[in-house]
């Protein structure tokens, strides 16, 4: 079925590449609606060879026929008008962080929990960039061995602060940012909470143990700024409750659902920024045995945290619900 689709911040950085990614994976689509703040409305976008005037939203943007709406215009806006979407029949795919931890709200990466992509009533959450490519290797692991505990920390590209985060690397300014960012790698992604952690680390926190549908599983994260323009980087600490083999390791993400595994020390070749770039794959590499354990590993991982952490995700979960419609 041809899918009446609606790209809600259609002229951010995201939403401009959920249009790229829909365009690369020849998204079924019958009439595509494109919505922005007032600010942007207006603007002309061509798409697939026709041109598209981008629409102020409002209340009545969904009184149309519209099957599935990708949202990637920030909390308040998903805050108002994805009930007003869903209560129209619109599923909605939203981007931001307010309904990830609504027990209400499937919080999907398809390779690891799509199937609970269709227990939504009209909502359905994208998860934080940085939790997406952590998870994406975890599943045939946490499968097999169950993972215990999870340390993670993160080395995250400017451009998840958006453009301003961009300008401020390449400038070398303090707009977005407390300190330089060209200078140094700033602990200190979102707002710091009470407890001493960032809203970012409990994200990651919190989505992993929803995503993997286990809270038993021990998680702490780092989360840290670097000044790298495109792409997150993750350092992957685990602890499973069974024994296993490292070549058993190896094989499980060679086979993973989402996951290129880039490992070989002998040439040098381990996941980097640059090619990670543009794609949508996981690269997964230093692959190795934590000998502080008993049953550990670590490994790193690189992904595009515009594309597979936010553009492609929501994308790739249109494409579950659009298969069932
Ligand atoms: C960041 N993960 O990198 C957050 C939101 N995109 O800033």
């Amino acid at each position: 079925k041809l899918v009446n689709l609606a790209v809600v911040g259609a002229t951010g950085m995201v939403g401009r590449t959920i249009l790229e990614v829909l365009k690369d994976r020849d998204f079924p689509i019958n009439n595509l609606y494109l919505f922005s703040s007032k600010k942007s409305a207006g603007q002309k976008v061509e798409f697939m060879g026709k041109e598209y005037v981008v629409e102020e939203l409002n209340e009545e943007s969904f009184d149309r026929d519209i099957d599935i709406a990708l949202f990637s215009a920030g909390g308040t806006i998903s805050e108002k008008f994805a009930p007003i979407a869903s209560k129209k029949g619109v599923t909605v795919i939203d981007n931001s962080s307010f309904w990830r931890m609504n027990d209400d709200i499937p919080l999907i990466v398809p390779e690891v929990n799509g199937e609970d992509a269709f227990k939504n009533d009209g909502i359905i959450a994208n998860p934080n960039c940085s939790t997406i490519q952590s998870v994406v290797p975890l599943r045939p692991l946490h499968d097999k061995y169950k993972i215990k505990r999870i340390i993670y920390n993160t080395y995250q590209a400017v451009s998840g602060s958006g453009v301003k985060g961009v300008a401020d690397l390449e400038n070398g300014t303090c707009e977005n940012y407390p300190y330089s960012i060209a200078k140094n790698c700033l602990p200190h992604i979102d707002s710091f909470l009470d407890n001493g952690y960032t809203k970012e680390e409990m994200k990651m926190i919190e989505e992993t143990q929803k995503i993997l549908n286990d809270d038993s599983i021990k998680v702490t994260a780092t989360t840290v700024r670097v000044p790298i323009k495109n792409s997150h980087a993750v350092s992957v600490n685990l602890e499973f409750e069974k024994p296993f083999e490292i070549e058993d390791i190896f094989e499980l993400l060679k086979n993973a659902d989402g996951v290129v595994v880039q490992d070989d020390i002998k040439n040098l070749i381990y996941p980097l920024e640059e090619t990670a770039n543009g794609k949508d794959e996981v690269f997964v590499g230093r692959i190795r045995r934590d000998f502080s354990v008993d049953n550990g590993i670590n490994f790193w991982c690189v992904a595009d945290n515009i594309r597979k952490g936010a553009a492609t995700n929501t994308v790739q979960i249109a494409e579950l619900i659009a298969s069932r419609l």
